[in-house]
């Protein structure tokens, strides 16, 4: 059987979001042939024995910040750029990003991306794409740019709730999904409560309780529950769905899954660092816990982090996503801006001037693997879904991505066989980011890719820990339309989107 082959992985246990089966994978021109067990021998192909391990679909990660200014608007610096940041990617199992494309208030959607393409066509190393983040949604944006950017294959918007230079009000928010439900576009939401959030700063800085975990502080887990419970009856009214990102607090779970129960189409999110982490990371000597300042911030109770994994397990969570925001912790436009704005010259410094936001695109995947699979939480299927399928499928790239299959792009992670496996530290040393720390440092895991295979190419030699995509290779994905469950048509008045 001649098949001109590029590359037959042989040996590999094929995990997809369905199933798990034992065969070699052929590549051709940078896409899955054939899937069967014992593919003849072909001249001049490479070959790749995957020894009996795992081998699963190339990771998306859906939520990156990569060359974007820090959301609290304090002229914090991204520790990455375009090549930094997708090496990362690669070095961790990731072969497709989504970034933002972040619209500045009174300026058009199509500048934004426009400005976004020159910071990443000729600089990333993996595939990618962009959500649109949506600050001024007038008619104009709304109807004229929007349904372009939307031909141009940008099909997801982001919108928050909170953040002065971001968020947007109900009446905006509805705006916004109206024209999501009309251009079939997935809207994300960050859901926390802006104005309980200012009174709760403010507050606290009057009496003096500016340290990092005050952050935890001033945002509780129902400054994130309320806003929720409120984007989705948002969502509700318009019937469009709706993802909500970075879910931290067990308190949103729960409203989150009612309303997945009543059969609403409300998709959502959860980040590694929710999954491993806790407040007290934000209690650490000096500043140190600055690291760990994120929003929604870590959660104070430790058993919570088991009540992620329990949504991880049961459905409830649709996606892992990084949250990558990486910006350095000793860099005067980093994280030592909460030293450097610091009025009361709190020893441990001034949370409301911390940048928000943990690196993470490189540690995603090999987490999800070791703690979730390895350690028996989730199903190797339910990782796969998790950790790259159901992305693809809410933001349009799928199976393109997603997915092994007969023409599905050759995206791969080879993970090692049962004899090879040694436990892997997490080390800041070892990584690719040009962020200063990890998070995750001292993190033991059981296993870390071994190859990651991106259309075909091996990209990432886990032996060595080299890199070996050039800057530019990435290729800018085009997206359709969301293929998982849609508007109902049901509204709970008798207004009516159209
Ligand atoms: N929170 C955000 O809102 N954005 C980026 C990172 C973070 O922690
Ligand atoms: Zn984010």
């Amino acid at each position: 059987m001649l098949l001109n082959l590029d590359l037959i992985v042989r040996n590999g246990v094929v995990v997809t979001a369905s199933d798990q089966i034992s065969c070699d994978i052929g590549i051709k021109d940078g896409k899955v042939k054939i899937l069967a067990a014992g593919i003849p021998p072909q001249e001049g192909c490479k070959e790749i024995d995957a020894e009996g391990a795992f081998v699963t679909p190339g990771g998306v990660d859906s939520h990156v910040h990569i060359a974007q200014s820090a959301a609290k608007g304090l002229g914090a610096r991204s520790a990455d750029d375009w090549t930094s940041g997708t090496r990362s990617a690669l070095a961790g199992g990731t072969t497709t990003v989504i970034a933002f494309a972040v619209q500045a208030r009174g300026a058009s959607l199509t500048d934004a991306v426009t400005e976004y393409h020159k910071k990443s066509d000729k600089y990333s190393v993996c595939d990618y794409s962009y959500h649109l983040i949506v600050t001024d949604p007038n008619d104009v944006q709304m109807h004229t740019e929007l349904p372009k950017l939307v031909k141009e294959g940008i099909s997801s918007m982001k919108i928050y709730m909170t953040y002065a230079n971001l968020k947007l009000n109900d009446g905006e928010i509805l705006n916004v999904l109206m024209a999501a439900r009309k251009y079939r576009v997935t809207t994300m939401v960050h859901c926390e409560n802006a104005d309980i959030i200012d009174w709760m700063t403010n507050n606290l800085h009057e009496r003096g309780m500016t340290e990092p975990w005050h952050h935890g502080t001033s945002r509780p887990p129902i400054v994130e529950a309320e806003a929720t419970h409120r984007a989705l009856a948002l969502a509700e009214l318009m019937d469009t769905p709706m993802l909500i990102v970075h879910v931290s607090a067990p308190e949103a779970v729960n409203i989150i899954r009612r309303a997945q129960t009543r059969l609403l189409p409300i998709y959502a999110e959860t980040c590694p660092h929710y999954a491993i982490l806790d407040g007290s990371e934000m209690r650490k000597d000096g500043f140190e816990g600055a690291k760990c300042v994120c929003a929604p911030p870590l959660r104070d109770d430790p058993k919570d982090k088991e009540r992620i994994w329990e949504g991880l397990a049961n459905g409830t969570f649709t996606v892992f996503s990084s949250d990558h925001a990486p910006t350095c912790f000793d860099d005067d436009r980093g994280k030592k801006l909460g030293m450097i704005n610091n009025p009361t010259k709190n020893p441990r410094g001034n949370f409301r001037t911390i940048p928000n936001g943990l690196p993470g695109v490189e540690t995603r995947t090999p987490l999800l693997w070791s703690e979730g699979v390895l350690k028996g939480r989730i199903s190797p299927q339910r990782f796969v879904e998790l950790n790259s399928t159901n992305a693809a499928k809410l933001y349009g790239i799928y199976p393109q991505k997603g997915t092994i299959q007969p023409g599905s792009d050759a995206d791969l992670v080879i993970w090692r066989p049962d004899h090879k496996r040694v436990p892997h530290k997490i080390e800041n040393s070892k990584l690719h980011h040009a962020c200063d720390y990890t998070p995750f440092e001292g993190v033991v895991l059981e296993d870390w890719p071994r190859y990651t295979i991106l259309r075909g190419k091996v990209v990432y030699n886990g032996k060595t820990n080299e890199v070996l995509a050039q800057p530019g290779s990435g290729n800018f994905l085009q997206r359709g339309p969301s293929t998982l469950p849609g508007p109902r048509n049901q509204w709970p008045s008798e207004w009516r989107p159209e």
